[in-house]
This record gives C-alpha cells, structure tokens and sequence, in this order.
C-alpha cells in the first residue's frame, strides 16, 4: 500500500480480478532483490552463473515458444480503427475488454502479485514518467529492476499524482494462441498475458517507453523515438550528441559504444542511450534527448569484445542472460562471442558441442546489464534536461541501394528521408534474407498511433523552428558485386560520424545529389584506412535507375496510408522522382 489513492484503488481492482495468494509491493531495495534471485534459483527460474567469473549473474530459460516480440499478438485499442493506422493490430477498446478481459479472471491465483513502481527517466526530469506494472513474474520484477528506476524512487517522484501508466501483466499458460499485448493509449494503459517475453512483459520499455509515450508525446509536443543517443568528444573536448534510429540487425547498439579506432587519436564516444530517446525543446529552442531507460537489454549472439567491448564490460556482472547457452565452467556464451567451448548446454538445456548442428543460443537471446557498468557510459546520461541533439541518423541494411552517408535537403527532406526508411531482413530476425521491409523511424513495432499522423507530428515539431537537427541517412552494409561489404564498420563508423559533425558546424564539404548531400572526396577523413578511390566512389554512388525504383516502392508504401498521408511527404516524393529524371 501507498499513500497514492489512485494507485491503491487501480491495485485493488487488479487484485480482485487476478486472485493472487499474495500481494507484494515492490521497493527496489537490495534485499527485496535477494530474495527474489534466491526464490528463482530454487524454483529453477534462475541458474547462477560462476560468481568468479560473472558475478551476481543468472541464466533464464524461456519456455521455447516465448523467445521473440510477437506482432500478431500485439494490438492498439483506440476508440477508432483509423486511429492506429494501417500498420499496427487494431481491436477497440470494448472488443478488448469484452475478449480479453476475462482472460484475467482469477489468472494469478496460486501466485504472488507484484506491484512494480518504476520511473522512465532521471528523478526529477521534467522528461520522466511513472510506470506501475502488476506481474506476476518473478523474472519480470528482477529485469525491470536493471531497465528501469525501480520502488521508492518512483513512488517519489508520482507523490499523489494519479498520472501514471498502469501494465497488467499475466503469465498465464505462455499459450502463444491465447498471447494478448494491448495498448490503450487514451487510458495509458497496457495489458499483457501468456508472453513472458522482455519486449512483451517488461512493459516499462517498448510499451510505456514507446507504444504509449509516442500518442503522449503527439498530444503534448514532444517525441517518443526508438533512438540510441551518443556523445562524440574532439580533441579539443568539444561534446556533439546524435541520436539514431535503426531497423534490427543494424548494429544500433554497437553504434552507441561505439570504440574509436587507433587513427582516431583524441577522439572519445561517450553513451548516453542504446535504444529509446525522448526528446523536448528546451529554454533554447533545440531539442533535448533523454534516455529513459537504465539498462541494456541487448542481443546478445554476436557481441563480442572484437565488436562491443563496452557491452561485454557492462554485461561481467548483475545482469540476467536469458536463452543463451551455457558452458561447463558457469560461464554464458552464444554464436559469435569467442571460439565455441567444446561443449556446453544449449539454450533449452540440451547437451551441445560444435558439431550439434545447432546454434547454442537463441538467436534472439539477451543480456539485461545495467547502463552504469557501461565504460563508455556519458557523465551527463542521467542529467534532467537531458544532452542537445545535434543531428540525427536514420539507417538501414541496404547491400546495392544507399550510399554510406548522405545528409538531408532540410527538416522536411529529413522527415521524408525517415518516412521511408527501410532495412533487408538477415537470416536471423525472419530465416529470409534480403527482403526489404519498410521501417520507417524504425518505429513500424513500437508507433502507438496512425504512422501518417507520426508523420505529420515530425513534421510539426521542425515547423517554423531554426534550431532542429541535422538529418542524415547511414548504410554500414553496402557490397560489391560480389557481396562483400564495401565499408569496414564497426569504429570506423566514426569517421562518417565526424563528417556529419562537420556538417553541422558548416565545416565539411559536400555534393549535391538527387538524394541528398554526400561526402566532398577527401572531405571523409581516410587517414590510416586501407580503401581505395574506387571502392569510396562505389560507397558514395547514386544508382538513378535503382533509386527510381526505389521511389515506386516508397510510392506503394504511402498509398497504404490513404489520404491520411501528409501531402508534404507526397510533394518531397514528387521532388525527388523530378531531381532523378522522372
Ligand atoms: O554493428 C555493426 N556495425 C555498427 C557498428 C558500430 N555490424 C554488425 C552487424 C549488425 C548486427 C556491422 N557489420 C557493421 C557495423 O558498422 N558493418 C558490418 C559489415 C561488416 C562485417 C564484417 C567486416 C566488415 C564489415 N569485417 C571485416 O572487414 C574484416
Ligand atoms: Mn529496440
């Protein structure tokens, strides 16, 4: 119980639909967590780790139907069907207490009820929203613990405020037939049952974070955005913050711990977020980024300490792996994180060796580690106002289409830029390789209203106004003919990084092209790089023929929107279709 009215009549009608044995009100303490991992280990919902090697660390087994976001199952409940647009599930609010609803009848009996208070967003922060999330997830409790400010802190910061986001989360039976994730952004409310699953049930994050927060953030003029935030210090110790949004499988996550080569003498990158950023104007006319998060809940097969050596650092110790496999030392390992262990336990608990035939990990496997563990952590990740943004990225896996890097007209160019963004799929998100999928913002999951009404709030929020963010559009994965990536990636990265920097500060030359500004030759620094005048040529190179195409595919996109579509965006597509040549 708190002294919050609101909070405790929402509490007690949770209770007397769910029939839990037992209620209990999280605080966030150490203790609390204690005997929560204790509990979970001897359940066997938890597997200690080696405490030598990774301590306070602890494996999690999904059930093996439960390991992914599921869309099918995921829904937005506004009054009106137009109102979540063509791209998200819809049902109505009625129809979803009418179905739904009594799937929670009495789902908890037998089980304890947690109530988890959590905060999106520093103490204090204008920025910062409460959560209240009522699981009955052990699992759930000990991950929201490390993605979010969790208890006390929260209950502070709501007071008697009776603004705040409810989640009703139910395990159920995990039947993935009878799998229900609704939002009902009027209401600010999510309800989740039979998923266990992070994205599903740690409703602080894509949910409240994102689903919820972006209709909020449309009605009071702000941005909710599924961005990584990053700081790139100069030698002379000038900080650029850019916020970026990427499809899955871009490498986001690298991107924001980002390791600056040898060659890059003086140069610092400093981690602010590594996938939401809610962004305000400040007193100064620019906007302002935040993190609301406090972990990573990171994929973790192909991170290593050759690609991510700040991810493998922040994830040595108090952190949660779940559906990564595990070798005869206690220690986590998954596909491409060092040599394979000549034996170990996959990730549901079957003996594996190299030759298996299998992969060891879930594909889709993750580390929940907290965002303080990170070296490469900001000293201003946690500031109220949040850090200026001075550009933002938008990316994709393009192998034969996108140059590296090329930078937007103005704000509205930009919108279009981000408005048609898309990626082509890697084996391992859909077993289908190199189809296109349109995602724009990188926001098609995670948009909690119509997308053509997203739209026209990006461009609203640059009307008028002198200050906005730089945008640009980055593709790491272009190849030649013969389907090698033409770009080295990884620290490289951040020679393009500072390229847009320099654009920003009006210092870096450029070429105007049908799409967009690319780099000037030599005015990307190459110093120490082995690439030649005709590989960054075939990097930079527009393709009208494959662009025009492009836009059909853009055009198809669109009409899928109707007459919701803000016709800017159509008059950015007639543009660029005259600027191509037809
Ligand atoms: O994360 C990646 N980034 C961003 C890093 C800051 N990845 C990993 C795949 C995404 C999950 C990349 N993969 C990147 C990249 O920039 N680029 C590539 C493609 C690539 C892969 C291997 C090499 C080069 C490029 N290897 C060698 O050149 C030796
Ligand atoms: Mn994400």
């Amino acid at each position: 119980m708190t002294t919050n009215r609101a909070l405790n009549d929402w509490i007690d009608e949770i209770a007397r639909l769910t029939k839990p044995d037992r209620v209990v009100w999280c605080d966030g303490s150490e203790n609390e967590n204690r005997t929560l991992i204790e509990q979970m280990i001897a359940d066997g919902t938890l597997i200690e780790l080696n405490p030598q090697r990774y301590p306070n660390c602890y494996l999690h087994r999904s059930d093996p139907r439960d390991v992914a976001r599921t869309e099918q199952s995921t829904f937005i409940c506004t009054p009106k069907r137009e109102d979540a647009g063509p791209t998200n599930n819809w049902m109505s609010p009625e129809e979803t207490r009418r179905k739904v609803g009594p799937l929670f009848d009495g789902i908890m009996r037998g089980r304890t009820m947690y109530v988890v208070p959590y905060l999106m967003g520093p103490p204090g922060s204008p920025f910062s929203s409460v959560g209240v999330e009522v699981t009955d997830s052990p699992y759930v409790v000990a991950n929201m613990r490390i993605m979010t400010r969790m208890g006390t802190v929260a209950l502070e910061h709501l007071g008697a405020s009776g603004e705040f986001v409810k989640g009703l989360h139910a395990l159920g039976d995990l039947d993935p037939a009878r799998r229900y994730i609704c939002h009902f952004p009027e209401e600010r409310l999510i309800w989740s049952i039979n998923s266990g699953y992070g994205g599903n049930a740690l409703l602080g994050k894509k949910c409240h974070a994102l689903r919820i927060a972006s209709a909020q953030a449309r009605d009071e003029g702000w941005m909710a955005e599924h961005m990584m935030i990053v700081g790139i210090e100069d030698p002379s110790g000038n900080v650029t913050y850019i916020a970026g949004a990427f499809p899955s499988a871009c490498g986001k996550t690298n991107l924001a711990m980002l390791v600056p080569p040898p060659s890059q003498k003086g140069f610092k990158v400093w981690t602010v977020g590594d996938d939401i950023a809610w962004l305000r104007f400040g007193p100064d006319g620019r906007l302002w980024a935040v993190n609301p998060e406090t972990g990573f809940f990171g994929v973790a097969p192909g991170t290593s300490e050759k690609t991510n050596p700040n991810a493998m650092a922040a994830l040595s110790r108090n952190s949660i792996f779940t559906n990564v496999a595990l070798t005869p030392e206690g220690t986590p390992w998954w596909e491409g994180m060092s040599p394979p262990p000549p034996t170990a336990t996959d990730w549901q608990g079957q003996p594996w060796t190299p030759s298996s035939g299998r992969k060891a990990a879930h594909p889709n496997a993750r580390y929940t580690a907290p965002a303080r563990q990170c070296p490469s952590i900001s000293p201003h990740w946690e500031d109220p106002q949040g850090v200026p943004i001075s550009a933002i990225i938008f990316g994709g896996r393009r192998a034969r289409l996108a140059p590296l890097v090329y930078q937007s007209f103005n704000w509205q160019h930009g919108v279009f830029i981000g408005a048609s963004m898309a990626s082509e799929t890697t084996a391992a998100a859909t077993g289908k390789v190199g189809v296109v999928r349109r995602d724009p913002m990188a926001m098609i999951p995670f948009c909690g209203y119509n997308m053509a009404d997203y739209f026209r709030h990006w461009l609203e929020m640059g009307a008028g106004r002198d200050k906005m963010p730089m945008i640009f559009h980055v593709n790491w994965f272009r190849t030649d003919e013969d389907g090698n990536f033409l770009w080295p990636g990884f620290g490289e990265n951040l020679r393009v990084l500072r390229w847009i920097i320099d654009r920003v500060n009006g210092r870096a030359a450029a070429v105007e092209t049908p799409i967009g500004f690319v780099p000037a030759p030599d005015s990307l620094d190459l110093t120490g790089l082995n690439i030649s005048t005709e590989t960054m040529n075939k990097l930079l190179f527009i393709d009208r023929e494959a662009w025009r195409e492009e836009a059909r595919s853009v055009a198809e996109f669109f009409n899928r929107f109707e007459d919701r579509l803000p016709a800017e965006l159509w008059e950015e597509h007639r543009q660029l279709l005259a600027r191509l040549g037809g």
